[in-house]
């Protein structure tokens, strides 16, 4: 069969380098096809996946950015500096992970998704016209945030004004100053131009940009053990390859960017300086609790849990 596989990035990008390895090891090793949909064929994230919740695709990649105005509880993503910031912490916790591989499952499958995968994407940086050191700096900055409530709420606790849109209007809205800024990590800065329409990048150290792949449930469950075999074996090998593939990507991506752009100024807070956004994090978590009830509360604590056996190692 051929089985339909959009995602929010282009075909170079991230997200782009992963469904083509997953493709490649599907079809190597059955006689199934995939065919990929880049950003940009088939509208926007919110509408990649109404598509897949209506069987339209098999597969969808949509980050818990956009994830969580659907399912609250994948909002806890967006609480600040509570991932792990090295590269080793972070595989090993999406790896081993309970809360990603197990308790996340069942909550997506209750809105008709089989979740396959969740991966890093790369440290996020934030991207402004203007430098900022404290969060007085962004006061009454309009900040592009994804479209989910509790990043939303990061902001306003960060002291800027947040503004949610879809991926579509943040070129536009930077050049016309709809917006001020906007957060991504670099290899995304760098391959959608964000250096074109804004003059600063700022590293808070806050967050590492999360996305997960998804089937819709009924095909899957439909399929052939074999097949859902195959499936899960496919996005393992291109997990593996997608981390291997982001080992000193950042860098890569800051060094064309100040190739394009040599006057880009490049701001890295100071622990001193992250303190106040630190310190916002309490707020935020206490908002998600708020969203979320006892599933979100319990979730976290899994969370937690996990994230303390990965840094531990
Ligand atoms: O900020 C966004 O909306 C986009 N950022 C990334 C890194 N991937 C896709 C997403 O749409």
């Amino acid at each position: 069969a051929t089985w339909r596989y959009a995602f929010e990035e282009a075909i170079t990008d991230v997200q782009g380098v992963y469904a083509s390895k997953f493709k490649e090891h599907i079809e190597a090793n059955s006689d199934h096809n995939i065919q990929l949909f880049p950003y940009g064929t088939l509208g926007e994230s919110a509408d990649t996946m109404e598509q897949a919740q209506a069987g339209l695709l098999q597969f969808v990649d949509q980050s818990p950015g956009f994830t969580g105005s659907l399912i609250p509880e994948a909002q806890v993503f967006f609480i600040p500096y509570l991932l792990p910031e090295t590269q080793e912490a972070l595989d090993s916790f999406f790896r081993n992970s309970k809360a990603i591989n197990e308790d996340f499952k069942s909550i997506y499958a209750q809105h008709g998704l089989e979740l396959l995968k969740m991966f890093p994407e790369g440290e996020v940086v934030i991207t402004t016209q203007k430098a900022f050191e404290a969060p007085a700096g962004l006061d009454g900055v309009k900040v592009r945030v994804m479209t989910n409530p509790l990043l939303v709420e990061s902001y306003k606790a960060f002291g800027a004004t947040p503004t949610p849109l879809p991926w579509g209007e943040v070129y536009g809205g930077l050049q016309t100053n709809i917006i001020q800024g906007q957060e991504n990590p670099l290899f995304w800065v760098e391959s959608a131009k964000m250096y074109e329409v804004t003059d600063v990048i700022t590293f808070t150290g806050h967050n590492n940009f999360t996305t997960a792949v998804m089937a819709n449930k009924r095909f899957f469950d439909g399929l052939p053990a074999e097949d859902q075999a195959l499936i899960q074996e496919a996005m393992d090998v291109a997990f593996d390859h997608i981390m291997e593939y982001q080992r000193g990507l950042s860098e890569r991506s800051l060094e064309k960017i100040l190739e394009q752009k040599p006057g880009m100024q490049i701001v890295r807070l100071t622990e001193e300086q992250r303190a106040p956004f630190r310190a916002a994090a309490a707020d935020v978590e206490a908002k998600y609790i708020e969203m979320t009830g006892d599933s979100g509360k319990a979730l976290l604590q899994q969370f937690k849990q996990d994230l303390e056996a990965a840094t531990a190692e």
